[in-house]
């Protein structure tokens, strides 16, 4: 069965023989027809009876659930008889994390839509390029972003209404809402009708379009945050990835409002503002990137222990073990570290507050497989660095793109990172496959010499990758971004490379160390190594 008129996503969905095999063994993975994600994740909290409960908060704005849910079906009455949507249609959103555009989320999804989220801060050409490849129809930005849509708009011609939040214009979705009845019934979708496509966020290439079903947004709400994170409904959420980002969808959105907790939506949520937000709202889980961790402990230290926090989530790259210690001796809270995937919607392998390890992301999440493999695709024994494999009940389906093949092999999804797995079942990561240093025959992970070199005081942020080199294939090349304080000069290079070799083996210190005033970083916090390796070669500034 499904609800969609319009099969546009099912009908590039990839054949069924390069899907991921899709493992459904934990009980609560058993879904009922008809399934629309936005009401199990939504007005279910009302029917056990969350609804006066705050599921919101934001700059003057304070949401109750029911408060939310009414707003949603307002949206999703406006999208389908005002402006046309049909189910299956794909709608665009794009702006700042706010309430408003939270709400939205869900009223594209109770009207049947497949939401398309795009960060706020993407061009028109870039725009343009997302909404030609979902063949987008309907977009709802937030005001600041209806030039760029606009612009885009012109290179996209399946593009034919733009309705925008946050503004007070007359064409804004506020105006419309006002005759829209509180009461509207969800689209009743089937739970593997799709609900998001959402592009990687792109550390390398051509961006790729990964599509999740109504059940894979339920599957990663009942896998890691359960599981993993045990949050309570007294919890408050807010930290830094953009909704437009499954890291964000799922950690801000998705999953405290699946247990009646709150979430606090802002549009800024750097470091240097994430304490005082903490403050204010009294947020007690920050989810954000280790180069947040790492700003904030440099810029407010001690003072970070009296805001009251319960749990850190980090994910988005690795989590160097001096930046957790460092976390721990600050605020005596462990960080709870992850590695997720656009591809498979969210947290994979990771681990308990007990049952951290130093330098190791965790250890497969309830409901997910993991196994390293070597390039024949055969499992290595403990100890030994090969390819991730994994396999869930959330897995990837390109749309329409040949690189499905890559990315999913035999049944397992690859995302692309070395890890050596521990006796224990513990994964270390190595970095990722198509970043791994050889220099003079001999690997090198990248991340490995970055947690060394964090560990040094003068160190705020550094970044390591390998550049060619006549003699050696590549050399370990360090991009280093020292601390408050402190000059850069030859000693201080000198200085680090002694720290280096003096904490692990020789031959992975850097033989060349460049210092920069900032690391290359997507907005989600990933470091873009590959930015570091063109800009050294000649291809300008970091
Ligand atoms: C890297 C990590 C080491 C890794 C994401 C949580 O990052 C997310 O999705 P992306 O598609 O990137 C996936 C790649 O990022 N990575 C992410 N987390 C970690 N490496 N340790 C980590 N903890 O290379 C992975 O293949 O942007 C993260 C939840 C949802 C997400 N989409």
């Amino acid at each position: 069965m499904t609800a969609h008129l319009d099969t546009f996503v099912r009908d590039r969905l990839p054949p069924a023989d390069e899907w991921p095999e899709l493992v459904f063994d934990l009980p609560a993975l058993r879904f009922s027809e008809p399934c629309n994600c936005a009401v199990e994740v939504l007005d279910r909290r009302i029917d056990e009876g969350l609804g006066g409960r705050v599921a919101l908060l934001g700059r003057g704005v304070r949401w109750t659930y029911d408060a939310l849910r009414v707003c949603s079906n307002q949206i999703a009455y406006v999208l389908s008889h005002d402006l046309g949507v049909v189910p299956g249609n794909r709608v665009l959103l794009v702006g700042p994390n706010t309430p408003m555009l939270a709400a939205c989320w869900f009223g594209i999804v109770k009207a049947g839509g497949v939401v398309v989220a795009a960060m706020p801060m993407l061009r028109a050409a870039e725009l343009a390029t997302i909404v030609r490849r979902a063949a987008v129809s309907h977009a709802i930005c937030d005001a600041r972003v209806l030039g760029e849509l606009t612009r885009a708009q012109g290179d996209a011609p399946t593009l034919r209404s733009i309705t925008t939040i946050n503004g007070d214009g007359d064409d804004d979705l506020g105006a419309g809402l006002a005759h829209a009845p509180a009461e509207h019934a969800a689209v009743a979708t089937a739970t593997d009708d799709p609900v998001v496509i959402a592009f990687t966020s792109g550390t390398t290439g051509v961006p790729k379009a990964t599509v999740h079903f109504h059940r894979d947004v339920l599957a990663a709400c009942l896998c890691w945050p359960p599981h993993i994170l045990k949050a309570t409904c007294d919890d408050r959420f807010v930290g830094s990835p953009p909704l437009a980002f499954t890291f964000g969808l799922g950690g801000l959105l998705l999953f405290p409002l699946h247990i009646g907790a709150s979430t606090i939506l802002v549009e800024k949520a750097t470091p240097d503002v994430l304490p005082d937000v903490v403050a204010e709202f009294q947020a007690t889980i920050t989810v954000t990137a280790p180069t947040a961790y790492r700003a904030m402990l440099q810029q407010r230290g001690e003072a970070l222990r009296g805001l009251g926090l319960r749990k850190c989530v980090s994910a988005g790259e690795a989590l160097p073990a001096a930046t957790r210690l460092e976390w721990r001796k600050a605020t005596g809270i462990e960080i709870i570290d992850g590695i997720g995937a656009t591809e498979l919607f969210h947290i994979f392998i990771s681990h308990t507050e007990g049952d951290a390890r130093p330098g190791a992301t965790g250890r497969v999440v309830p409901g997910y497989d993991a196994q390293v493999v070597d390039d024949a695709l055969q499992p290595v024994p403990p100890g030994q660095v090969g390819q991730l494999a994994v396999k869930g009940p959330t897995g990837c389906r390109y749309l329409d793109d040949p690189r499905q093949r890559d990315y999913v092999r035999g049944g397992w999804n690859y995302p692309g990172d070395a890890y050596v797995m521990d006796a224990d079942g513990y994964f270390f990561h190595q970095g990722r496959t198509d970043d791994l240093i050889v220099t003079g025959g001999y690997n090198v992970a990248g991340p490995e010499v970055e947690a060394v070199l964090l560990r040094h005081a003068a160190v705020a942020d550094c970044g390591v990758v390998g550049l060619p080199d006549e003699l050696r294939g590549q050399v370990v090349a360090a991009f280093v971004v020292v601390a408050p304080g402190v000059t850069p000069c030859d000693g201080l290079a000198t200085e680090l490379q002694r720290h280096v070799k003096d904490t692990i083996a020789p031959y992975k210190y850097p033989r060349r160390i460049v210092f920069v005033d900032h690391l290359p970083r997507t907005t989600t916090g990933k470091l873009q190594r590959f930015q570091l390796r063109t800009a050294a070669t000649g291809g300008g500034a970091p």
